[in-house]
């Protein structure tokens, strides 16, 4: 099966999604998932200008040669746009290898090791008892594992509990909203949500928080020893992950778990948290973490380290990109859960994903490859829109992390 040619697709049904077409001389076309939220036209100006037009003729069996290809020949190496349009490609071809022996991704990498993957789901609100409400409502749709976050007492509007029923302002044309953040108000608060929350939902479901990077090593500490009573499935994101060592600190406090690395790209972000134990959960992507291939590998340097995968799974993630983590969830037998905010109807005119929700588990389906179609004509209609991600400052106009 020889690489033929490609279509790149960059659409907005819903949010903005880039989406790869691999083309073969069987007549099969691979489909992968390239999109990276804000930066889209990076990613498309990479593969179009500089990845795709290397491809033409090669053997669309061969997934590792290409990854090691496209890693070491570009010299340049690593970074979010690098390794999310190699990601795309190695989707692709992972998609085609399915389709062209007729089984479904997970068998190829291993075969299920599980009756389906935990997901867990967002719940947001502007207060405890409206966060508790959209909590229960999600319970009640089958989650077993809920993420809590909620508007902080003094703040206007704090990322991950919107206002507005959209998770992200993404509005055409404007520039990135600022939200004013207040480290102290949110420290106070937090440990009063999760005594609430935990008081109101039972001892039964998971609770997880996102702190969205925000936090000093010891502040994070400070609050993770403070969400202990409340046994947090995880805290994510509590402190940038760019310095690695910082996590010692955190780690040395609290014995609440961490999760890390939805941002990350390469396993030279995570290794010394995956050796140190300095994390419990790896949140990498198959999009954004340069594919399938590239996944596979962290599993297996984070098994004997008892450390688990948690594939980020937002909506900014297309169901191609999705459907590879369901797959990768159900064959990686250190995978943990599987984020799942589900995607706008607008989107699911345009993807037509196999796998399913079920009483709290994801199940991929058993069509060949990935499992997901492609509406082009459908696609067409919903053209990109420039959007971003909002983002944070002091009350003194320090500019922060977000
Ligand atoms: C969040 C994401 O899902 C998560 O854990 O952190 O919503 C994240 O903010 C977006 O994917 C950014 O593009
Ligand atoms: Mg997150």
């Amino acid at each position: 099966m020889r690489i033929t040619g490609w279509r790149v697709h960059l659409n907005s049904p819903g949010r903005n999604f880039l989406t790869l077409e691999l083309e073969t001389d069987t007549g099969l076309v691979g489909l992968g998932d390239g999109t990276l939220n804000g930066r889209e036209h990076a990613v498309r100006a990479y593969l179009e200008e500089h990845l795709l037009p290397c491809l033409e003729g090669r053997d669309a069996f061969a997934t590792e040669d290409f990854w090691q290809y496209a890693y070491r020949g570009a010299y340049w190496r690593r970074g979010p746009v690098t390794m999310t349009a190699i990601g795309a490609v190695d989707l692709a071809l992972w998609d085609l290898k399915g389709k062209v022996l007729g089984v479904p991704v997970y068998q190829l990498l291993g075969g299920r090791c599980r009756q389906g993957v935990m997901a867990y789901t967002h719940c947001h609100g502007q207060s405890v008892p409206a966060l508790i409400e959209s909590a229960k409502a999600k319970q009640a749709e089958g989650f077993r594992a809920l993420r809590l976050q909620c508007a902080v007492p003094g703040l206007d509007e704090v990322y991950g509990a919107p206002k507005a029923a959209v998770y992200e302002p993404a509005e055409e044309g404007a520039l990135p909203k600022e939200e004013i953040w207040d480290t102290a108000k949110y420290l106070d608060f937090a440990p009063e949500l999760f005594g609430q929350a935990r008081a109101a939902l039972g001892s039964t479901p998971h609770l997880l928080h996102d702190a969205h990077h925000r936090l000093t090593p010891i502040e994070a500490a400070r609050l993770g020893q403070a969400l202990e009573p409340y046994r947090l499935f995880w805290l994510e994101d509590a402190v940038t992950g760019e310095l690695q060592e910082a996590f010692r600190l955190v780690r040395q406090h609290t014995t609440t778990p961490l999760a890390l690395g939805e941002v990350f790209s390469t396993v030279f972000d995570i290794h010394q948290l995956i050796t140190n134990q300095w994390i419990d959960y790896v949140r990498m992507a198959p999009t954004h973490g340069g594919g399938l291939t590239a996944l596979r590998k962290i599993a297996a340097l984070a098994e004997p380290y008892h450390v688990r995968m948690a594939c980020h799974g937002p909506s900014d993630i297309s169901p191609i990109g999705l459907a590879a983590a369901i797959h990768f969830g159900l064959a990686t037998h250190n995978a943990a859960i599987q984020e799942f905010m589900g995607h706008p109807p607008e989107t699911l005119t345009v993807f037509k994903p196999a796998y399913r929700f079920d009483n709290g588990y994801l199940n991929p389906g058993e069509e060949p490859g990935l499992g997901v179609a492609f509406d082009t004509k459908a696609a067409a209609a919903h053209p990109y829109r420039r959007a971003y991600l909002p983002t944070a400052r002091l009350e003194d106009g320090t500019a922060w992390s977000w």
